[in-house]
């Protein structure tokens, strides 16, 4: 029975269509929603900083404007942003679709394996496939911060605070938010940690700040820092940055224990904010 479910909306996601509860087609005059959902299946790791998405598409086929709830739930361990996403979809002619992205997690301890989000507005509902996938291993020469949990003094409101350990480092994908940037514009220090989830042994930090064509790292990218690794609680220097221009720098040092890692930003090249596009750690 659930298998069927999959199978159609997986033909309707292939097809570009929608998948419509027969419930609908007796509803008379009231308005018609349409719900898609993409991508499917919706494929997580349970890292706690490498969220995945589903964009949920709302359509009114109707003949009157609604104010639409569609109401999301998930299933075993899979985590949502939010459960509900509302908008105003007027009767426009042709159709329009309003979308909505909505963030999907799972917890590092989730089952691999295949679950659901189920979707409902109105008499209309979706079922939405997601797979949990098993967890990186983190062998010797990964970045051992890649979506591990991180934190900040703040975060700019355009921006994520996981964007800097997303496994994204191109710079072209700055607008898009896949770094970080912090949220007091002019006011410094501020700082941005990753906490690794584990003791592991950590002799190399790559730390790349915002240098692209556009926003050369000699104007936008972090001047002034300091890299440090937290060993049995406290707080460690490993590497003093000073007067950076480069869109790269790595600090290399002798392999300590450490749990969580931290770049102190004491200024920037246009003294306004601290920008990271990925902080990568590694063993050696
Ligand atoms: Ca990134």
């Amino acid at each position: 029975m659930r298998r069927s479910v999959f199978a159609v909306a997986a033909t309707a996601a292939v097809l570009g269509l929608t998948v419509v509860s027969p419930a609908q087609s007796a509803s008379g005059g009231r308005p018609t929603i349409e719900l898609t959902a993409s991508p499917q299946p919706v494929e997580v790791v349970g890292l706690p900083c490498l969220p995945s998405s589903l964009t949920l598409g709302m359509t009114n086929t109707g003949g009157h404007g609604v104010y639409v709830d569609a109401e999301l739930n998930a299933s075993g361990p899979v985590g949502l942003e939010r459960g509900v996403v509302s908008s105003w979809l007027p009767a426009w002619d042709p159709d329009h679709t309003v979308t909505a992205r909505v963030g999907v997690t799972a917890p590092r301890t989730a089952v691999p394996g295949d679950y659901t989000v189920t979707v409902r507005a109105d008499r209309t509902r979706l079922t939405v496939p997601v797979r949990v996938l098993p967890l990186p291993g983190k062998k010797e020469g990964d970045n051992l911060a890649l979506g591990e949990q991180a934190a900040a003094s703040s975060t700019h409101g355009n921006f994520r605070l996981c964007g800097a350990v997303d496994g994204d480092r191109n710079p072209d994908n700055w607008s898009i938010s896949t770094g970080w940037n912090d949220g007091t514009r002019s006011v410094f220090p501020d700082d941005y940690s990753v906490a690794l989830g584990r003791s592991v042994s950590i002799g190399r930090i790559e730390t790349y700040t915002l240098d692209s064509a556009r926003y050369p790292a000699g104007r936008f990218g972090i001047r002034d820092f300091d890299v440090q690794v937290r060993t049995g609680g406290a707080w460690q220097t490993v590497d003093r940055v000073r007067g950076n221009i480069a869109g790269k720098v790595t600090s290399t040092f002798d392999p300590v224990i450490a749990d969580a890692v931290r770049v102190v930003v004491h200024d920037s090249n246009d003294h306004a904010y601290s920008r990271i596009m990925e902080l990568e750690v590694y063993s050696r």
